[in-house]
């Protein structure tokens, strides 16, 4: 089976729509077809200040948050990064295969600093893709199932193991990014010329999945649409209609193309009702999962170590190869 890795941050508590339809989703449907490794990143969460207590917090909730959703124990390896010590020992030995420029080309920490002041974007902030570089070499990933935003990390991902292997001899996957066309970025339900983001999106633009269903109802039924009035699917003239028919669609597994035809002749206000009733119907039972989850911590910790050892024996194995590759004096 064709291995697939990826990360989600524990940093905001609640997971949003973005990263449910954009990655979580695809998360829960490889685990029937691919060997899969999935983590809660917090050593990605800490390159921007953290409080510890809430990052202990949030780690366990996004673990419940991901088996919610779908993740199973049995079927995939569920794991926390910091529990697999490899991620880091890898993203040193990267760092140093990859150049200032290189790094500095990553639009993603332009966007972040630039929000944050660049002097007090930390130097992690800044190697934060060359961690994920080593997050998926470790485990010879073929695919990496992320949204849109992150495909340049991907791509980060396959030049420095083409460069390690050109270097050094065969020693990594080159991975593909896994990026579902459809639901790649799901946009902001105020300003639809921006991603839906927990940084960069205002409370009302953003739906949190943990939120009360009847305040995320609203949010949906205040959605910004456009002085039109038909209901159809155009991203570049109807950017905020096609961003929630995308939603719909993917929700109920119905396709555009019928949304399209079951509106037709309505008013954006049917679309959006509709709409909060389907978001509604879909966070009500994943709050509940996630709060039975929570209320068992030791069956929580004990999957995420469970989860770890089979991460780590994987992860052990490539740490061990490349160090011996890069000439590194086996210890005693
Ligand atoms: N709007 C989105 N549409 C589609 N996919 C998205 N993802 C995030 N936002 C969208 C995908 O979610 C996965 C987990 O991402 P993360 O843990 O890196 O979360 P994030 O990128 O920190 O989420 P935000 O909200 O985008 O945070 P900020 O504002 O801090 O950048 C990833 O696969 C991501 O592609």
């Amino acid at each position: 089976r064709p291995r697939v890795l990826s990360g989600i941050q524990p940093t905001a508590g609640s997971f949003h729509l973005g990263n449910y339809l954009g990655a979580v989703r695809q998360w829960v449907a490889l685990q029937e077809s691919h060997d899969a490794f999935y983590m809660v990143v917090d050593l990605h969460a800490i390159t921007v200040p953290q409080d510890p207590k809430e990052l202990t917090a949030n780690t366990r909730l996004a673990a419940a948050q991901l088996l919610a959703a779908g993740l199973d124990p049995e079927r995939c390896t569920l794991f926390v990064q910091s529990h697999v010590p490899e991620h880091a020992q890898l993203a040193w030995v990267m760092n140093c295969l990859t150049g200032f420029g290189e790094a500095s080309r990553m639009t993603q920490f332009k966007d972040k600093s630039a929000r944050q002041g660049a002097d007090s974007a930390s130097v992690g902030l800044f190697t934060y893709p060359i961690l994920q570089v080593a997050d998926i070499l470790l485990y010879q990933a073929n695919e990496v199932p992320v949204g849109e935003d992150q495909r340049q990390h991907v791509e980060l991902t396959r030049d420095l193991a083409t460069r390690f292997n050109g270097r050094f001899g065969e020693t990594f996957t080159i991975p593909k990014p896994y990026i579902l066309k459809e639901t790649a970025k799901i946009y902001d339900l105020q300003d639809p010329s921006i991603k839906m983001s927990k940084s960069a999106s205002t409370p009302k633009g953003l739906i949190n999945l943990l939120d009360e269903p009847k305040a995320t109802a609203k949010k949906v039924k205040s959605a910004v649409t456009d002085t039109d009035t038909v209901v159809r699917y155009d991203v570049e003239n109807k950017p905020g209609v096609s961003n929630l028919l995308t939603i719909y669609s993917t929700l109920t597994g119905t396709g555009i193309p019928e949304l399209e035809q079951q509106y037709e002749g309505k008013l954006y206000g049917a679309l959006k009702t509709d709409l909060a009733e389907v978001v509604v119907e879909f966070v009500t039972p994943f709050r509940e999962r996630t709060q039975q989850y929570l209320d068992d911590p030791e069956t929580l910790d004990s999957i995420l170590a469970k989860g770890a050892e089979k991460a780590r024996a994987v992860a052990a194995e490539t740490l061990s190869q490349t160090y011996e590759k890069v000439g590194f004096l086996p210890a005693k």
